[in-house]
């Protein structure tokens, strides 16, 4: 062993930005840490209706949530609550509210349709659900679900308005008797559902500690734009959802600690996000993909709409470094003009990794960025294993405090993820320069992309396998010009069995939520490609023309 150590040591990359501090702060201490600062300078908007809180206001609302959530739910520290909320101010009065009450969230897409909300939140052993009017129904019937099931907050209602609900405004008026505990930074307060590398989704166990490294390791002066300084007051414009990884702790809480207006829209649409750039001037846009395509190729969007923006961030998906200078052409600017940054992260690790400078030399345009600070990576042989050079792809692992815990009740789960040397595997393929910015050119996992959202061709295919006539399935994604990636699935029926595609895709669209459905179509084959091991062979689909529609 001694003597393999050193060649491992090759070739393994550290943060050319060096250390942050881990320290003992919760998240919600470390976000709103300097908000005495700047208490009436505006906090999170909501694009489509105007409401608006300031930071004092945030953190008053915080603080009457927590105390509601503990005196009046009775919820007890390391207890779940559910969120079902789009993007709207009071999604941070919930969810911060929440983790200074001690308590873990778990966030759902409100696209979702029952029984994917169902899984995720009978799997963490959710005790409470807040959402906004639309989705009581669904909350109820969640919840009838739910062991020791304590109660739905109404986001946007009154207590008298239906019975046995909450109503938030109400729980934020009345004064509750509450003992909020201690919280300990080690202790898990997020659980996000992700797919990893293989399977169905699964709970990622984050601590206070794993989110607040991530924090800081972002607010390194290189990566910023006014080299760390804070409370700017500078307006950004986002979609990328809060209760995405991306949007919550990469997107809203970094913006929250440096005092920025957040201005965000539950829904997106072209008319609603253009009337955001021209009443809000908007400094930074905060995108995923398929809305930088958007911004580049729409004609709605007009070069005048985009005077206040000075830079765009992206991530979630692969970008390609044509869409980036395609953007650049439409909008006449230079790259000196408006900055394209790009970062990669992921669920599983908080999720920031790599992030571009602020300022960062042009033909590195396409690049997912450098390692931010204490954080380490490796590119490995996907035949050999072994660390490889600059210019060589493989597969990149990464390391460092903001790799999650390990993923809830699924320790072998957690184990192929993450080794015993405590490298997360991302199952992404990419390669390094000699200045070590990192590329991403593949994925070896199953995880399909779109527009930045994870499908798990797992559940997909569990779900075409209900069907009694179909013998194999496998659902893989396919490239689309708008959405980065779409599902499609390849079937193999039992003989004389007369399954349309028209039936698979409806079955799938009554299960799961629009982007999961099946856009890239229905395709039938004679035989699934699977290894020796029966797993199916994903990435052949892309591959070869010997597995094109036989239909
Ligand atoms: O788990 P997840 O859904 O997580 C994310 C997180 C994304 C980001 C990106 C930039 C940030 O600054 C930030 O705060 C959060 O998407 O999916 C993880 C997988 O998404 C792909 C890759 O396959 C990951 O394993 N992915 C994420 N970012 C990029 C990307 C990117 N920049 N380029 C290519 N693929």
């Amino acid at each position: 062993a001694t003597q393999t150590a050193p060649v491992l040591e090759t070739n393994l990359l550290n943060s050319l930005y060096g250390e942050v501090a881990v320290g003992n702060e919760t998240l919600t201490d470390h976000v709103f840490k300097d908000v005495n600062l700047w208490p009436s300078a505006p906090c999170v908007t909501c694009g489509t209706s105007g409401r608006s809180y300031d930071y004092g206001m945030m953190q008053l609302m915080i603080e009457r949530c927590a105390a509601a959530l503990s005196g009046h739910l009775k919820l007890s520290p390391g207890e779940r609550i559910g969120l079902i909320l789009p993007n709207i101010p009071e999604f941070v009065v919930l969810i911060h509210g929440a983790m200074k009450a001690g308590l873990v969230v778990t966030f759902a897409n409100p696209l979702y349709t029952s029984d994917e909300v169902r899984r995720q939140f009978a799997d963490c052993n959710v005790k409470a659900i807040a959402t906004i009017e639309m989705f009581i129904p669904m909350a109820s019937e969640v919840s009838k679900s739910l062991k020791d099931y304590k109660g739905t907050i109404w986001v946007g209602g009154d207590d008298d308005k239906v019975t046995g609900i909450h109503g938030l405004r109400s729980l934020l008026m009345a004064d509750h008797d509450a003992d909020l505990p201690d919280v300990d930074a080690n202790d898990v307060c997020l659980i996000p559902y992700s797919s990893g590398t293989t399977g169905l989704p699964k709970g990622v166990m984050l601590t206070h500690k794993n989110l607040v490294s991530n924090l800081k390791q972002v607010q390194t002066p290189k990566f910023m734009k006014y080299d760390g300084e804070k409370g700017k007051g500078d307006v950004i414009l986002t979609v990328p959802p809060f209760f995405h990884i991306y949007g919550f702790n990469g997107i809203l809480n970094y913006n929250l600690i440096l005092g920025y207006h957040i201005v965000s829209l539950p829904k997106f649409t072209p008319d609603d996000y253009i009337k955001c750039l021209i009443e809000y001037q908007p400094s930074t846009l905060f995108v995923v993909p398929s809305l930088l395509t958007f911004l580049a190729t729409h004609p709605s969007v007009k070069k005048e709409y985009l005077q206040s923006v000075d830079s765009i961030m992206v991530g979630a998906a692969p970008t390609t470094e044509s869409m980036l200078e395609k953007f650049l052409l439409k909008v006449e600017k230079t790259k000196d003009q408006i900055k394209l940054l790009q970062g990669y992260g992921m669920t599983e690790s908080s999720p920031v990794t790599l992030l571009t400078p602020y300022i960062y030399p042009y033909e590195k345009i396409g690049s997912i960025g450098q390692l931010v600070p204490s954080t380490q990576a490796r590119v490995i042989s996907l035949t050999t294993g072994e660390s490889l050079g600059p210019h060589e792809s493989g597969e990149l692992l990464l390391r460092g405090p903001q790799v999650m815990k390990g993923y809830w009740n699924n320790e072998e789960a957690t184990k192929e993820t993450i080794d015993n040397d405590g490298w997360l595997h991302t199952g992404d393929i990419g390669y390094y320069d000699k200045e070590h910015f990192f590329y991403i050119v593949d994925r070896t996992k199953e995880l399909i992309k779109v527009k930045g959202n994870q499908v798990s061709p797992t559940e997909i295919e569990s779900i075409i396998m209900e069907h009694p006539e179909v013998a194999d399935v496998a659902v893989v994604g396919m490239p689309d010009a708008l959405a980065g990636e779409v599902p499609k699935a390849f079937v193999v029926l039992k003989p004389d069995h007369k399954l349309t595609e028209k039936q698979i895709i409806d079955n799938v669209a009554q299960k799961l939520a629009k982007y999961k459905h099946l856009a890239g179509g229905v395709a039938f084959l004679d035989a699934i490609p699977r290894n020796a091991a029966g797993k199916i062979m994903h990435h052949v689909f892309g591959e070869s023309e010997k597995w094109a529609d036989k239909s």
